[in-house]
């Protein structure tokens, strides 16, 4: 099976699925893409999808590793990484310039490129200020403990080296790894694929990435329909995603709680933050008036920036 047709059967059994096996199998192939174990793949998911679906929980999720009879699955410590070489991009170069893929441990809360209130009236100052500097930093702090445990990794490699092989790290740092790092690449790119509103016209896509756009999906309004429905079919926790997949196209993904793209190979462009965190002060259980407010505030500037350094 190619991996597109995956990742279609991917958006397309999170729509049909009952709700209770829905995290599962959205996860798992996912993960299947570059990860043969499925057995720890289900695990992670199925413990976070127990956590509460407005908060990061990332103690909860340790506390429960600890217990995890699946836990030893992979090589542990030494790592498993030694056919990767320290640095080396997942990615272009240019294409990990403009991503968190370099960033390195220790890592630190990204200033945001515009204050607190410049997204209202669509995001409002106050969940941005909490996302930020609360549940972010919660990410960050996380995830700096948990590597003090390994210098070698914490030193040598990058997050997003970290993320794209973290079916090789070891197994007793996995989850928080993937739970915190996942948050802290996850996050900045949030931040940086938003921008203030532009008063007098309609926020829409931009050179290379718009003509992508119109030829993937028909126009514009059929990508934000799509769009909106796989940001809607997220159960729980998650994030949905417009990236570009490995054999050049666009696609719609999404994925549970703190998991990226980069297990994928995917490069993400846009992405929408879906925790009820990201949206419940303003706009309590209605996640779908988040969304159509969401696309008032995307920085299509930097998507069609990160699509033409990936041509
Ligand atoms: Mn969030």
């Amino acid at each position: 099976m190619n991996q597109l047709s995956t990742l279609l059967r991917i958006y397309t059994a999170s729509n049909s699925i009952t709700k209770g096996n829905q995290n599962n199998i959205s996860h798992t192939n996912l993960r299947n893409e570059t990860n043969n174990n499925t057995n720890n793949t289900t695990s992670t998911t199925s413990v976070q999808s127990n956590s509460m679906p407005n908060m990061p929980s990332p103690s909860t999720n340790n506390m429960t590793l600890s217990s995890s009879p699946n836990q030893n699955v992979f090589q542990g410590y030494p790592l498993d990484l030694s056919d990767i070489a320290p640095d080396a991009p997942v990615f272009s170069e240019a294409v990990e310039a403009l991503l968190p893929n370099r960033l390195k441990y220790p890592f630190f809360l990204p200033p945001l490129n515009y204050a607190y209130d410049a997204l209202e009236p669509f995001i409002d100052a106050k969940t941005m200020r909490i996302h930020h500097n609360k549940h972010h930093q919660k990410y960050i702090d996380e995830l700096n403990l948990v590597l003090t445990r390994y210098p070698e990794l914490a030193n040598n490699y990058t997050l997003g080296q970290m993320l794209t092989f973290a079916d090789r790290l070891p197994s007793d740092v996995q989850r928080a790894i993937i739970n915190n790092g996942g948050g802290h690449y996850n996050h900045s790119f949030f931040w940086d694929n938003l921008t203030p509103p532009s008063p007098d016209k309609e926020n829409e896509p931009v050179g290379e990435l718009a003509i992508a756009i119109e030829n993937g999906f028909g126009s514009f309004n059929n990508f934000k329909a799509a769009f909106k429905a796989a940001a809607l079919s997220v159960f729980g926790s998650g994030y949905a995603w417009l990236v570009k997949i490995p054999s050049g196209r666009l696609q719609i993904i999404t994925t549970q709680n703190q998991i990226t793209t980069l297990p994928l190979r995917a490069i993400p462009l846009v992405g929408i933050d879906v925790w009820e965190h990201a949206y419940y002060l303003k706009h309590q259980n209605e996640r779908d008036a988040y969304i159509d407010n969401w696309f008032n505030v995307i920085n299509w500037d930097y998507a069609n920036d990160i699509y033409k350094a990936s041509l």
